[in-house]
């Protein structure tokens, strides 16, 4: 990795892995482009960084012209993050959906049911995160836009179908599918330093349909046929076996902390509705959430939580803790 890249590279290039459209993807290379540090170890990535830009410039151009879009479906963010869920057909990934959110998508004892992404809220305590159902992934075929949701979510869970003897094929096809592609599945999310269009996003293997006849034979199998060093979350969807371990995997790799905000003229704060942030960032992210006015106007908050003493006045730079209490002042 090259040396002494800043903290606004390291952000924009996370940004960059999360871009969900060509326009933002073009605004965070332009900012890696610009914080690079200007030098010979570098030449390579500040070659590879400009002919993404020119590139981007051209696929955004073109599809002005033609009113296309390139990178198809956007879902819109919702919730403390997101999470896609992927397989091969009929793993279980709809009837998981349904099981860990209030959608209602087709279930159905035939592969290749669904034909269209669809989000679902999963709740975890007093937040919720975003499920994504896709349609199924095969050796021949993965719709286009799936590799951009992969790319935007901060987690995958990958089903396996325990309940038929093609499951553990279907599942390494999926991963092969992937593997040979620049959107990929591993343990932990992030960009490749000498090809920063190559991006990995942290991935959890969930075994699906453990109630089945024959299931834990075929587990065994798999760890045998399919050794990954992905964690690995055994579930039955359908008999919500193993269902409260994984939500609370899914939320804890948000890895977001909740906040809690006050105005300064209420009696108690909203206790109803967090905000979250992700792990690490700041008061500053937050008033960005809160009001755009908050951006420029927040002059200093006052804090209640376990980091701090009660009431404790701090600034742009203080850290979030969860549970924080935060009244912002103007
Ligand atoms: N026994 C058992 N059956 C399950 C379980 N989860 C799902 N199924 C069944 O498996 C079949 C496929 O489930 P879906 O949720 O539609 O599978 P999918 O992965 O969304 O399938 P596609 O949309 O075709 O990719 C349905 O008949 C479900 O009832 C489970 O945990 N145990
Ligand atoms: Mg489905």
């Amino acid at each position: 990795m090259p040396a002494n890249l800043t903290a606004q590279y390291l952000k924009a290039e996370e940004e960059y892995r999360r871009a969900a459209t060509p326009d933002e993807e073009l605004r965070c290379l332009q900012v890696m482009l610009q914080e690079i540090p200007k030098h010979k170890g570098t030449d390579h990535l500040q070659a590879s960084l400009k002919s993404k830009i020119a590139k981007l410039k051209r696929e955004i151009a073109s599809d002005k012209k033609t009113g296309k879009k390139s990178h198809g479906v956007r879902i819109p963010r919702q919730g403390a993050g997101t999470t896609i869920l992927l397989g091969g057909p009929n793993a279980g990934k709809s009837q998981l959906l349904a099981a860990l959110t209030r959608a209602t998508p087709e279930v159905a004892p035939y592969p290749f049911t669904t034909h269209a992404p669809m989000p679902g809220m999963m709740p975890w305590e007093d937040v919720t995160v975003q499920l994504i159902d896709t349609p199924p992934i095969t050796a021949d075929f993965i719709e286009p836009y799936v590799y951009g949701l992969i790319r935007g979510a901060d987690l995958a869970l990958l089903l396996v179908d325990l309940g038929g003897d093609e499951g553990i094929e279907q599942c390494q096809d999926v991963l092969d599918k992937l593997g040979a592609t620049k959107t990929r599945l591993a343990p932990t999310s992030y960009l490749d330093e000498s090809d920063v269009g190559l991006s990995f996003t942290q991935t959890l293997l969930v075994p699906n349909k453990i109630d089945a006849d024959g299931a834990s034979e075929r587990l065994d199998l798999m760890h045998e046929l399919m050794p990954t060093d992905l964690p690995e979350y055994v579930i039955s969807a359908q008999q919500a076996t193993g269902l409260e371990p994984l939500r609370d995997e899914i939320y804890r790799r948000m890895d977001v902390v909740r906040v809690y905000t006050k105005l300064p003229s209420a009696k108690e704060p909203n206790m109803d509705r967090p905000f979250t942030v992700r792990r690490g960032q700041t008061l500053a992210d937050l008033a960005g959430q809160v009001h755009k006015d908050y951006i420029e106007g927040l002059k200093f908050a006052r804090v209640w939580g376990t980091a701090v003493h009660d009431a404790t006045v701090v600034k742009n730079d203080y850290v979030l803790h969860d549970k924080d209490i935060v009244e912002l002042h103007m």
